[in-house]
Parts: structure tokens; C-alpha cells; sequence
């Protein structure tokens, strides 16, 4: 027989008493918009309120890192929640910029011990983003909010 394990450490998803940064990008804002609703709706659905959420916008993906990593100095918040959209062109620009943020940002999560959490949608089609803004698969804003609520449970418990 398997024995129970007494030494398991996961993150609750409990909002309250945590604090938030979100940055946006305004790029696509039509849908990034729609993920903000998403986590502000999600924190506050798990106990969290909304003077414990700070949003910042940029002018796109590729400015998030920064303001990213200016935020986690700051140390005033819990986890911080990357929301952006990115669709796929005719170039390769689109792919640049997701590939630098999403090394950006697992970066400076790291860096400084802190959930920075990937809300980034990368679409192929506006179909895509659309999709992931809070129809047929979902709202990847929301989804992030719960990744970073269980990830700061977790880090505090560790
Ligand atoms: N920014 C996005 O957030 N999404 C995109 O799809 C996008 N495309 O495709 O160009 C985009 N570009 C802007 C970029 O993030 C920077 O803001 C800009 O290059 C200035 O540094």
C-alpha cells in the first residue's frame, strides 16, 4: 500500500491579504482589455479586493519585461501578472517579441524570487485571440490570476 506523503507543500487559492501588480499592454488592446477583466474578476471571485491590485499599462509586449522588473524591486506585491496579446503577421516581428518577453519574464521571476506570471496570448489569427479573451477556449487573463494566487500561496509557504 502507498504510503501518504506528510510533507507536501501547494499553493491555496485563497486572494485575500495578497497583492497584485498587472501590466497590460495596450497593443491589441481591444483584447488585452478583455484578459484584464478576466484576473481583476478571477482575484476578486477567490477573496482578493481590488485596492490590492495595481494595473500599469505599456504601449506593447515588448515593454512588460521592464516595467516587470521595476515592480518586483519595489517589493510591494505578491505576484505580478504579464497580460498581452500577440498575433502572428506575415514577419517575423510578432515572434521576436514573444520569444523576448517570455524569456524576459521567467527571468526576472526568478531574479526575484517572485511568481511574475506569462499571461501573454501569442495567436496565429485574430480567430485565436479572440478565442482566448474570454470565449470558445477560455480567458487567459484569468487563468494567469490563478496561476499567480496559487503561486503566491506556495512561494509564502516555502
Ligand atoms: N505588441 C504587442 O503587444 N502585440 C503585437 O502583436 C505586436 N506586433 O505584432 O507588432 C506588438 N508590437 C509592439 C511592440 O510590443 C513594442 O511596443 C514596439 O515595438 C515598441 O518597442
Amino acid at each position: 500500500m502507498e504510503k501518504k506523503l506528510s510533507n507536501v507543500i501547494e499553493g491555496s487559492l485563497q486572494a485575500n491579504d495578497l497583492k497584485f501588480a498587472i501590466v497590460c499592454a495596450r497593443f491589441n488592446d481591444f483584447f488585452v482589455s478583455k484578459l484584464l477583466d478576466g484576473a481583476v474578476d478571477c482575484i476578486s471571485r477567490h477573496g482578493g479586493q481590488s485596492k490590492d491590485i495595481t494595473v500599469c499599462w505599456v504601449p506593447g509586449s515588448f515593454e512588460i519585461p521592464l516595467v516587470a522588473q521595476r515592480l518586483a524591486e519595489t517589493k510591494k506585491y505578491d505576484a505580478i501578472i504579464a497580460l498581452g496579446v500577440v498575433i502572428q503577421g506575415a514577419t517575423s516581428h510578432a515572434q521576436f517579441i514573444t520569444s523576448q518577453v517570455t524569456s524576459g519574464l521567467a527571468e526576472i521571476g526568478i531574479k526575484n524570487l517572485m511568481p511574475v506570471i506569462f499571461g501573454i496570448v501569442s495567436a496565429e489569427t485574430i480567430e485565436h485571440a479572440i478565442e482566448r479573451s474570454g470565449s470558445k477556449v477560455g480567458n487567459r487573463g484569468a487563468e494567469a490570476a490563478k496561476s499567480a494566487i496559487e503561486m503566491a500561496n506556495l512561494m509564502k509557504q516555502i
